[in-house]
């Protein structure tokens, strides 16, 4: 008997499930592990609707922000007392490592004890009176936010979301991705056993394109932040134009990871790996492009070609492993194709290129590290996200060959310089037109940093004191002290 999953809507587990089912893979073995209610847009606009009048009854807006930061911690111990839930609905639903889901556990969790701790600054400003008039400029929630995540985190980017939204004051409804919803579904459980006031926060369960679509359309919600492709996104700020309501995107990324021949080149292969293999690459700051100055290339590519073929891939939960499975069938068909597209451009496949179907692995979705060389610029696996373990590596001469190639793309999200010079890091990273940079390092950050991207990788930041912004009005109000007739006319 398959899991039944549920929706959560007015503080309520809804049992009268919709006729559509989806079935949720596990895809380190192909099975099916529960089936989900496919929503239509009339119970997604019964949700908003929900979420909007808890929002106008002023439940959880009126509410002082230190009660808002208490059912933020609320939420974030119950999270830590179902930690080892959530690490194994990852693994299980998404095919990550335990390793990988462990990390996104206690980020998540941190991330409603930042926003927690963020409540207690205050922010409302009160300018110097001038003449007699006071002006207050203050943050105010926005209303219903409509928060859409991808599969690649569905546990943290749900959280990214909910938990600023919540903190701003808001009342929200989630849409997690359709083949990963289990994760999301543990959260609500959690907020489930808090003081949260029921009908601020809902989850709704189904597909992008009635769901999200019906989220981006609808004149009920006042925010709508999204996190996924960019063609995706492109979609959704034009849905959004109906009411004009506000858009945060955080979109896709072909990242350049730069490395000077000064570098540490053990160290920098080793973030390398790190920075594309990580998640089996389906990470939107993957470092997908790796540059590496001509000196060193033919070393640093045999390093990281025979570091890449020792990688061990297999089920998340299986303790050698080191990569897991890619998200499901499809998308495992479409990374393929591009490493056909790959051979078929004329770029050398030096590592890779092939599923993995021995030793167990041929019901689940399991995928070679595979590392591209000798590539060239105009490529399709240069130029588009592969979202996948596959890497190009590229060569360049000097410092300004190697900033116009990272900057030849239409993304703009991540980027890395590995340089034992950091005058020169400092140099180059600040030429790297992108949001999420590291020098000597990749991947790691911190939840008071914001995050998102330049140029066609999104719009507006999540995480820190920007991320809060994201959900809130600024209000200015001009208060006069000493009211008399002013004699305009
Ligand atoms: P998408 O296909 O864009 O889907 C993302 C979310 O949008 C899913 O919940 C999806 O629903 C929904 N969606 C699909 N069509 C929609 C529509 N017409 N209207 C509203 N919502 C719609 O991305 P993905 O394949 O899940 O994730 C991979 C992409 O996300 C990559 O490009 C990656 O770079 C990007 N990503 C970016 C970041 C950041 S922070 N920049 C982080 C993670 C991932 P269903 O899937 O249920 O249909």
């Amino acid at each position: 008997m398959k899991q039944q999953l549920r929706q959560y809507i007015n503080g309520q587990w809804v049992d009268d499930a919709p006729v559509e089912k989806k079935d949720i893979i596990n895809p380190a073995t192909g099975e099916v592990i529960a089936e989900a209610p496919r929503a239509s847009a009339e119970q997604t606009e019964e949700a908003i609707r929900t979420a909007k009048e808890t929002f106008e009854a002023g439940v959880w807006a009126d509410k002082t922000r230190q009660e808002r930061a208490e059912v933020l911690l609320q939420i974030a111990d119950n999270m830590q007392d179902q930690i080892d839930a959530l690490i194994a609905l990852e693994v299980e639903n998404n095919g990550k490592t335990t390793a990988d889901a462990q990390a996104d556990a206690e980020d998540a969790i941190n991330t409603f004890r930042y926003y927690a701790s963020l409540l207690q600054t205050a922010t409302d400003q009160s300018l110097e009176p001038m003449d007699d008039m006071q002006t207050l400029i203050v943050k105010e929630p926005m209303g219903v936010a409509g928060l859409i995540v991808p599969w690649n985190f569905p546990l943290l980017m749900s959280v990214w979301k909910i938990a600023p939204a919540l903190a701003a004051g808001n009342s929200i409804l989630l849409k997690p991705a359709e083949i990963t919803p289990m994760t999301a579904i543990k959260v609500f459980e959690c907020m489930d056993q808090t003081d949260l006031p029921k009908g601020v926060a809902n989850l709704i369960l189904g597909s992008g394109s009635v769901v999200g679509q019906t989220i981006a359309e609808s004149d009920d919600v006042d925010v709508v932040s999204f996190t996924g492709s960019t063609g995706v996104g492109r979609g959704i700020m034009q849905a959004a134009t109906g009411n004009l309501k506000k858009v945060s995107l955080e979109l896709g990324g072909k990242s350049p990871n730069i490395i000077f021949a000064d570098a540490d080149i053990d160290t920098a292969v080793d973030y390398a790996l790190f920075g594309i293999f990580m998640g089996a690459g389906q990470v939107c700051s993957s470092g997908s492009r790796i540059l590496v100055q001509d000196d060193i290339y033919d070393t640093f590519v045999e390093k990281f070609v025979a570091q890449a073929k020792e990688i061990k891939v297999g089920p998340g939960d299986h303790p050698t492993s080191q990569m897991g499975a890619i998200v499901s069938e499809e998308h495992l068909n479409s990374i393929l194709e591009y490493i056909h597209i790959g051979k078929e451009e004329g770029a050398v496949l030096a590592a890779g290129g092939a599923r993995m179907t021995k030793d167990g692995l041929d019901k689940g979705f399991f995928l070679e590290p595979t590392v591209f060389t000798d590539v060239t610029s105009d490529m399709r696996i240069v130029r588009e996200e592969i979202f996948g373990p596959v890497v190009v590596i590229q060569r360049f001469h000097t410092e300004a060959d190697a900033i116009a190639i990272a900057n030849d793309t239409d993304y703009g999200l991540a980027g890395a310089v590995f340089s034992e010079d950091q005058n020169k890091a400092l140099r180059v990273i600040k030429k790297v037109r992108a949001g999420i940079t590291w020098v000597n390092s990749y991947h790691l950050t911190d939840v008071q940093a914001p995050w998102g991207g330049y140029k066609q990788s999104g719009i507006g930041r999540g995480l820190g004191p920007q991320g809060l912004d994201e959900y809130q009005e600024v209000k200015q109000i001009n208060m006069n002290l000493n009211p008399k007739p002013m004699g305009w006319f």
